[in-house]
């Protein structure tokens, strides 16, 4: 699997890093993402409320659902499912999630073509079945949808759509609702981070490398990425067309406690860490955001004293980037602005990444320290630095 160690002297491109071998999983993006949540109702109306998201679906008692309710929520390409427990029938599982975890991402679904040879061809290579391919059919068609696991108790799930033109999945009605929020501007799913525990960065880079057939991107050791305390080391991983980023995370030894290692505590093991979202006018995204009471990590006004020199010329004004605290970082293709959100959950586990891309393709790293100093100075306020 080839390494690429130093992002400034390596130019984005996936034909180099891909073997001509043809793509054994091809992926066409991000289907949904499924939280597991203590009160889905509430989940998805803070999701609306908060950053912009529509009603999209809705299945529970009403359609025929017993032991599960789950409501869908949607703004551009972004699919989010929140789904709580109700008792009896198969609702175990979500109980146990829910204690574990708390509230959190259990299935990242995966776009795909073909479901059933997904399936076949990640559990020939030594996946884990989370469930076997099953065709689910009402009067708008069918889908066909398989699963395998990954990194602790998180899955992927493969949705085959081509024949089905409903809402969202079968079982699922129309969830019509009053209330529209506009949107915040949040338009697709740019990457999706896991923190896994000490020592299994590689094992799960390798997963992605033979099982689902990525290539490694990035890495960053725990040089790169560290501050006066805390550690870390992180492997990007994409998959061919490179429409999914999946930074694994895992943490070093430090100072003090890593935030990977708080994460791990926190969450009961290995999870997804952050959702980052694409925008095109990340100012608009973030004063939107703000108006609606999310709260985001605070970078201190002397970044700005020394960003212009970093990354030069940017299309932005510097002063309202400051003003809101959004980074910028650049690389030989361009520049890239990110903010990251405060934990969107009670626990400190889930937060979300706001980035606009302007060229660049890379992740930030000359916001590193700044942005892990920032995590820092919320961990030591939690006190579990
Ligand atoms: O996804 C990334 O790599 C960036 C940076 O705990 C990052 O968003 C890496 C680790 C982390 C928080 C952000
Ligand atoms: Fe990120």
């Amino acid at each position: 699997m080839p390494d690429l160690k130093n992002i400034e002297n390596y130019k984005y491109s996936l034909e180099k890093i891909f073997p001509e071998a043809e793509d054994f999983l091809p992926l066409l993006g991000t289907d949904y993402v499924e939280y597991y949540v203590g009160n889905a109702k509430q989940a998805a109306h803070f999701y609306k409320t908060a950053l912009g998201f529509q009603s999209l679906a809705y299945a529970g008692l009403e359609t025929g659902l017993k032991d599960r309710t789950s409501y869908v929520v949607v703004q551009d390409k972004i699919r989010l499912v929140f789904t709580t427990p109700m008792p009896g029938g198969e609702s175990k599982e979500l109980y146990d999630h829910i204690q574990k975890h708390g509230d959190g991402v259990k299935v990242i679904a995966l776009w795909v073509e073909d479901a059933r040879k997904s399936w076949e061809e990640t559990t020939k290579r030594g996946a884990k079945s989370y469930f076997e391919p099953r065709v689910e059919k009402d009067e708008d068609g069918e889908v066909v949808r398989s699963g395998i696991h990954t990194y602790g108790d998180t899955v992927h799930v493969f949705v085959e759509r081509k024949n089905y033109m409903g809402t969202f999945l079968p079982k699922f009605e129309k969830w019509e609702s009053h209330y529209k929020p506009t949107s915040c501007g949040l338009k697709y799913i740019d990457h999706m981070v896991g923190n896994v525990d000490w020592g299994q960065m590689n094992v799960w880079a390798k997963f992605y490398n033979e099982v689902m057939g990525f290539a490694n991107l990035i890495t960053f050791d725990d040089k790169d990425i560290s501050t006066e305390y805390t550690a870390l080391m992180s492997k990007v991983m994409t998959n061919g067309n490179g429409r999914i980023k999946f930074p694994i995370n895992e943490p070093a030894e430090g100072k003090k406690k890593s935030q990977i290692e708080e994460y791990i505590d926190f969450y009961g093991g290995a999870g997804c860490q952050h959702i980052a979202v694409a925008t095109d006018d990340i100012v608009f995204t973030v004063s939107e955001m703000k108006k609606r009471g999310v709260e985001f990590l605070y970078v201190p006004g002397t970044y700005y004293d020394t960003v212009g020199d970093r990354v030069g010329e940017i299309a932005e004004d510097m002063k309202l980037l400051k003003k809101h605290g959004i980074m910028v970082d650049r690389d030989d293709e361009g520049y890239l602005l990110q903010i990251f959100t405060k934990p969107l959950t009670d626990r400190p586990t889930l937060f979300f990444e706001i980035i606009q891309r302007k060229g660049a393709q890379s992740f930030g790293k000359g916001n590193f320290k700044a942005l892990f100093e920032s995590i820092e100075a919320e961990q030591a306020r939690r006190g579990t630095l």
